[in-house]
């Protein structure tokens, strides 16, 4: 019986260690295209609070700022708020946001989401990540290298819009406008298609910056691949008055192309 107890004990410890530990938290924002032919003059874009490799849970955020950035001119988007379920078939419903970003001109737009802080209680500390994706409109491509000034960011060193599968993305994050040396840099795919991880360790990859705030990782298949640079963002007072650490994040979506079948 006392051995019963004691493997149900250490069942649930393992479960508790595995649940809280392995999930990283992402902001999603991805476009239904990053490239727009002159045929197209409309781009939706959705946003979700997530863990992506692992399918949810979906979690619940509120947008403070948004836009979309196009050769220096800010375009300001309308979220319509939508609920969804937070794990496929549960009860409990969160918000996601949609919009429709207008396109009128050739350029770079960088769209960008700043959400509220999310208190996270299993760590005692508050999350903000200020989440960008590029698309690039009729043909115009320069720009994608530019900072847009937000508070975390990650600079794509790679054009972010055409990037094979097996390609190494690049990116150089900074924090308040400096360079984050030695910080860890999330990884995860935006998992459509059901992948099942080996182990727990592969759901969310891990790469570091070096003194300077570069990383790389390369891609190794096709689809949207989500960078979360955990970044440092002092400490900011909660609803009780008690401080706590906010941890702020720079994330960046890219899409990874499949490679054409002919070399496959
Ligand atoms: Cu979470």
């Amino acid at each position: 019986m006392k051995q019963i107890l004691k493997s149900i004990i250490l069942m649930c410890l393992v479960i508790l260690f595995s649940t809280s530990l392995a999930k990283a938290h992402f902001l999603v924002l991805i476009p239904d295209s990053d490239n727009v032919e002159s045929s197209k003059r409309e781009v939706k874009i959705e946003t979700r609070f997530t863990h992506p490799m692992e399918g949810g849970p979906n979690m619940v955020f509120k947008i403070l700022d948004s836009g979309a950035l196009v050769r220096g001119k800010k375009i300001e988007l309308e979220w319509k708020k939508r609920l969804i379920p937070s794990m496929k078939g549960s009860s409990k419903k969160v918000p996601m946001y949609l919009t429709i970003l207008k396109i009128t001109k050739p350029g770079v737009y960088q769209v960008y989401v700043d959400p509220e802080p999310y208190f996270e209680p299993s760590e005692e500390k508050y999350i903000k990540q200020i989440t960008k994706v590029l698309i690039q409109a009729f043909g115009l491509e320069e720009g994608w290298d530019t900072p847009i000034g937000l508070k975390a960011e990650i600079i794509p060193l790679v054009k972010p819009f055409a990037i094979w599968e097996g390609n190494t993305f690049k990116g150089q994050v900074l924090i308040n406008e400096k360079p984050a040396r030695n910080i860890e840099v999330e990884v995860e795919y935006l998992n459509t298609k059901n992948i099942k991880a080996p182990y727990e360790s592969f759901i969310t990859q891990v790469v570091k910056t070096d003194e300077n705030g570069y990383f790389e990782y390369t891609i190794p298949w096709a689809g949207w691949w989500g960078f979360s640079a955990l970044g440092d963002g002092g400490a900011i007072k909660g609803p009780n008055g008690k401080e706590y650490p906010l941890e702020l994040d720079a994330v960046i979506w890219v899409k990874a192309y499949p490679k054409p079948k002919e070399v496959k």
